[in-house]
């Protein structure tokens, strides 16, 4: 087989650039392992940036977006039992969606198949190789278990952080920046009304808490965790009565209870590799570099990934021009690395380090109460909260 792009992962990286380039005409193989039904039902993000809202809509997929995503002009830090809102709209005149990744990922799929793109899900076996040549290959089963090899002129490596494109980069190819935290995130999705109208970070002696949602039907939490934890020690009564302590305020905030419908533990780290190409192999999204979800930009990241990204390899194939294939990595690391900064600040800020002594617990909590009090350090947050723009 022979086509122009070959994108490995269907997360909304390569489905969005998948999208982007066939809109333009060009000719793309889009292997994903996992089947159809896991990867639209897939749990992760569930708040877009300003600028993502933006690139949907302009791509022609913000209908359902606009229909049933909440717009959110603000959210809470909660510490000292009290409520300091940051009013994200009135400080940067910005605003976010609350629309879960899986909701993205649907849209793009639908709009693949109402176009007949194939999407080729349940490969296994991938492998790349010739990279530095200007013909790479990739090899591959596809899902009846047949070999396939597809001859391209780019590989795009939308495999997330466990793929198989960021270790096929030869030793020495890239250089890897790495921060791991002493903790992760116990996440819950439960069958009950969101207990507040706005997102709350919630800092407590007990660990940070979250209390986020997906519809006014569904809340999705999430606790600070050993790394280690083990989900069957967790049960819903104990899960609950820990939201509770850790959103507890000195008003009358109730949290309302509901079944759990989904629970899952992540490990909480930071990482970039430099460049994020090697050769005819592009990276882009979590294959390239994650953060912790404090901020909540990995997705965010990933789509702005593939916005430079597509319009570089359409000037690559359609007019024969590596300008901007060859500052694609410079471009995506400004962004990546403040991206990197503002989810390391609000991780620092909200969780309790276990191996934090007195001292850095009294400038964490000075750190929250100047944030919360001095509108210069809220307009700060905020700016980078709600996405800076692309350009
Ligand atoms: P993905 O989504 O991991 O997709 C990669 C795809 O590649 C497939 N794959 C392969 N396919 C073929 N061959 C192989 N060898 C393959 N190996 C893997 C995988 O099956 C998958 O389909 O990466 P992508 O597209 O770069 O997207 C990144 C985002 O998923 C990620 O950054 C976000 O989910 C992070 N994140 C959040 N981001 C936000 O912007 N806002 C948030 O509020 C937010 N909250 C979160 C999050 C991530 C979380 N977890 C579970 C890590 C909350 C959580 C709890
Ligand atoms: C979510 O709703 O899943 C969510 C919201 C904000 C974050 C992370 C995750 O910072």
């Amino acid at each position: 087989m022979r086509t122009q792009v070959v994108v490995i992962g269907a997360g909304p990286a390569g489905l969005l650039l998948s999208y982007l380039l066939r809109s333009e005409g060009l000719d793309v193989v889009l292997l994903e392992a996992r089947s159809r039904e896991y990867v639209r039902k897939r749990m992760r993000a569930g708040v877009c940036e300003q600028p993502t809202v933006e690139l949907l809509r302009e791509i022609g997929l913000g209908t359902r977006l606009d229909a049933e995503g909440l717009r959110h002009e603000g959210f809470s830090l909660r510490f000292d039992g009290s409520d300091h809102r940051v009013a994200l709209t009135e400080l940067t005149g910005k605003a976010i969606m609350v629309y879960g990744q899986q909701e993205i990922v649907k849209d793009l799929i639908d709009a693949h198949e109402a176009k007949g793109w194939p999407i080729e899900f349940e490969v296994s076996g991938v492998s790349l190789s010739g990279l530095d040549t200007d013909r790479p290959r990739v090899d591959y089963r596809d899902v009846t278990g047949v070999s396939q090899v597809v001859d391209a002129d780019v590989v795009a490596g939308c495999d997330g952080f466990h793929g198989i494109s960021r270790p096929a980069v030869p030793a020495g190819g890239l250089r890897a920046f790495d921060r791991q935290y002493p903790f992760a995130w116990l996440g819950v999705l439960a069958q009950t009304p969101p207990s507040s109208e706005e997102l709350i970070y919630a800092h407590h002696e007990r660990g940070f808490a979250l209390h986020s949602m997906r519809s006014p039907e569904l809340t999705r939490a999430y606790l600070q965790v050993a790394p280690d934890e083990k989900l069957a020690d967790w049960s819903d009564d104990r899960i609950w009565s820990e939201l509770s302590l850790r959103l507890k305020t000195d008003a009358d905030f109730s949290l309302h209870e509901g079944p759990l419908l989904d629970k899952s533990i992540t490990p909480m780290r930071s990482h970039v590799v430099e460049p994020m190409r090697y050769g005819r192999l592009f990276l882009a999204g979590d294959a390239a570099h994650i953060v912790p979800p404090t901020g909540a930009k990995g997705m965010n990241l990933a789509v702005a990934d593939i916005r430079v990204l597509s319009r570089a390899l359409v000037e690559l194939l359609q007019h024969n021009s590596s300008e901007l294939a060859e500052s694609y990595s410079d471009t995506c690391l400004k962004r990546v690395w403040r991206a990197e900064h503002f989810s390391w600040y609000m991780t620092s800020m909200l969780h309790v380090d276990p191996d934090a002594d007195v001292f850095q617990h009294r400038l964490q909590l000075s750190q929250l109460r100047y944030t919360a009090s001095s509108r210069a350090a809220a307009t700060s947050l905020a700016e980078n909260y709600v996405g800076l723009p692309f350009a």
